[in-house]
């Protein structure tokens, strides 16, 4: 049985761009030249299939594909009319944040969503929540433009997908409802072979460092060693600081591993707590 994995991503789109930076930054050499549809990694026993987001779930079913990068909204769209599946989300990657959500034109009453024509990219996802809250609604799939309808009549109200809301403002429409916050996730196929499986779960530790160290950063400072306690506490998600001694002995160095965000705010903390000389540093790979 061959161990080579297969790793399905959107070709064109939101999710390409941090779908390539992610397998790159894991130590992943691949060049997607032209229409090809598969590149061939040379240092990493793995093949990137390059696809439409929307057959993603799919692949992975069908075991076309061991892995794939898809927005959660898909995956559980796709869920949402497969009782059976077995594709399963096995890492929050952090990218492509957005929400689905129900929006109606300003000025107009929507007191509940029963009767309504609601048009949506996501039937599934909407008959589902109209069945948990015992609704009957008119659910109308569109693929696109879907907030130009209550516009033309075809609906009352739309569920899609926002992230800053513009498109919403543009068209003016009020978001009056959200049904669920998605991000882009790591899916694979939860009975894929114990061979396989040792090699995603190598993988998806290699993705988990990268994204670790996306959050994190080395922070290195100076301060009174009277002051030191204090000054560790205020250092975010630092396990275990480094307290090295300096000429004056009085004063001490701290060097930390930060792995949640490092704000101004927080340096100026520290800056008013007695720490000087504060530097911040990236992180690239993070191995816990
Ligand atoms: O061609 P292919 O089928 O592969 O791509 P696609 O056109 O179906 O998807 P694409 O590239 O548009 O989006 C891929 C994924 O990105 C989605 O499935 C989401 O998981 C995620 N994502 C994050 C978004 C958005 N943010 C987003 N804002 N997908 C779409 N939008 C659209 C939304 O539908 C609306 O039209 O952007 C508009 C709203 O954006 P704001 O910023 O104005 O609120
Ligand atoms: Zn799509």
């Amino acid at each position: 049985m061959t161990k080579r994995l297969t790793i399905a991503i959107q070709k064109k789109g939101r999710l390409n761009q941090d779908s390539v930076d992610l397998i790159t930054k894991s130590g992943i050499s691949f060049s997607t030249n032209g229409e090809r549809l598969l590149a061939k990694s040379s240092n990493f026993d793995i093949d990137i299939l390059l696809v439409r987001d929307d057959d993603i779930p799919s692949l992975v079913e069908k075991k076309v594909a061991d892995l794939g990068i898809v927005g959660e909204n898909v995956l559980l769209e796709y869920k949402s009319v497969r009782k059976s599946s077995k594709t399963v989300n096995v890492l929050d990657l952090g990218f492509s944040k957005c929400k689905l959500a129900f929006a109606k034109p300003e000025g107009k009453k929507i007191k509940s969503l029963n009767n309504k024509k609601i048009a949506t990219s996501y039937p599934g996802l909407v008959k589902k929540y109209l069945k948990e809250n015992s609704l009957k609604a008119d659910v109308i799939k569109i693929n696109g433009s879907v907030e130009l309808t209550p516009y033309v009549g075809i609906a009352d109200c739309i569920c899609d997908l926002v992230s800053s809301g513009a498109t919403l403002e543009a068209n003016n429409l009020v978001e009056f409802k959200e049904l669920l916050t998605s991000q882009a996730v790591l899916i694979a196929n939860s009975t894929s072979s114990k061979l396989k499986q040792k090699r995603i779960s190598q993988l998806k530790e290699r993705f988990k460092g990268v994204i670790d160290a996306r959050e994190s950063k080395y922070v290195m400072l100076n301060c009174d060693l009277s002051n030191s306690e204090k000054i560790c506490n205020l250092l975010p998600g630092a396990d275990a600081p480094t307290i090295l001694p300096l000429k004056d002995k009085n004063k001490v160095a701290i060097h930390a591993l930060c792995q949640e965000p490092v704000f101004w705010e927080t340096m100026e903390n520290l800056k008013k707590t007695g720490a000087s000389s504060i530097l911040v540093m990236p992180v690239e790979k993070v191995l816990n």
